[in-house]
């Protein structure tokens, strides 16, 4: 039984809404991820399709690897001044934001979004979704938040403007966000999901190798550096982390999106079932966590480094020096060491 019957009468009330607006604004949160832009464009597409005026807005860039997916290029943008211009959502009266649960996510834009006068529906499968919108339609058992959207459309009329190039932009969310069907993706339904949208004609080898097979020479040379020179393992506590400190980033030409996946590297080396990266940006040290098993990252997260997520996958940051950081980790590790060296998995 799909997820989605749940929520029949949030499904309902969406169909309404998207039928009597005139012009649909969809908003990802920032530095948005495959999930947020392949939830984000699938919908367009069907929306459009449909015949709707359709908007997607992302308050940030978004990474290389997804410049290929149909109708990227007509995603807008915000630059520095855009961001904080009054009139990005005028005209606009139904806004639907993905793969984020709250205002916060969407940063530099949170308070045109919130002062609108649109209506408001939110979809996503982060825990602990705040109350900002009209409509909600959110659960953590989703892989992604592109298999929600995919049985959202499923279960209702949109169904029928449903095709290929939307089913490709699903599939590469909800690839991307299970690290292609690696992790978060224990439900059944993700692979009934899966298989519907290779009925609809994705290519899903094609997907994978324009996501991952996408890099640069000097991303490669880069993670090279990071592995030999800025890797930190204490075995004992199964625990691994990265630094990489604004110089590194210089030096190897650092384009958008290349530091991505850097903190799952770690979790490759046997025994190692918790790993942190720590990245030096211009005002804070942006920090990301995995895991693997039970083991809580967004707990760890929100409880020492102001940040969220997942159990699996989080984010953090700091705003002490990159060394400060590092070290406040080490030493907030030790208050795990019990748990840490006893876990299984
Ligand atoms: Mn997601």
């Amino acid at each position: 039984m799909p997820i989605i019957e749940k929520y029949s009468t949030q499904v309902k009330a969406l169909e309404e809404s998207v039928k009597n607006a005139s012009k649909i604004i969809i908003v990802p949160h920032y530095n948005p991820d495959g999930d947020a832009i392949g939830s984000a464009l699938g919908l367009y597409i069907v929306l459009k399709n449909y015949g709707k005026d359709v908007e997607i807005i992302s308050p940030t860039l978004y990474p290389d690897f997804l410049k290929w997916l149909p109708y990227n290029n007509k995603i807008r943008v915000l630059g520095k001044k855009t961001q904080s211009d009054p009139t990005i959502f005028e005209g606009a009266d139904l806004l639907i934001g993905v793969d984020f649960n709250a205002l916060r996510r969407i940063d530099n834009i949170k308070d045109r979004f919130e002062a609108s006068n649109a209506k408001k529906i939110l979809i996503d499968h982060h825990p602990d979704p705040e109350n900002f919108t009209d409509i909600l339609i959110t659960d953590t058992k989703y892989s992604s938040t592109a298999e929600l959207v995919y049985e959202i459309i499923e279960s209702s009329f949109l169904y029928e403007y449903f095709d290929t190039e939307s089913a490709t932009c699903l599939y590469t969310g909800l690839m991307t966000d299970t690290g292609s069907l690696s992790f978060g993706s224990s439900n059944p339904n993700t692979y009934r999901v899966v298989g519907e949208l290779l009925k609809k004609g994705v290519n899903k080898d094609k997907a994978y190798d324009k996501v991952y097979n996408s890099f640069s020479v000097d991303r490669m040379r880069f993670m090279g550096h990071i592995m030999l020179n800025r890797m930190v393992v204490f075995p004992e506590l199964k625990t691994a982390y990265i630094y990489i400190t604004a110089k590194d980033r210089k030096d190897f030409n650092e384009k958008f999106g290349d530091t991505e996946n850097f903190v799952n590297i770690p979790l490759g080396i046997k025994g190692i079932i918790f790993s942190a990266i720590f990245i030096e940006r211009d005002n804070f040290v942006k920090i990301s966590f995995r895991s693997k098993g039970s083991f809580d990252t967004n707990k760890f997260s929100s409880a020492h480094f102001s940040g969220g997520g997942h159990i699996n996958a989080s984010g953090g940051e700091s705003h002490d020096s990159l060394q400060e950081t590092t070290e406040r980790f080490v030493s907030i590790l030790q208050t795990y060491s019990d748990e840490l060296k006893n876990y299984e998995y």
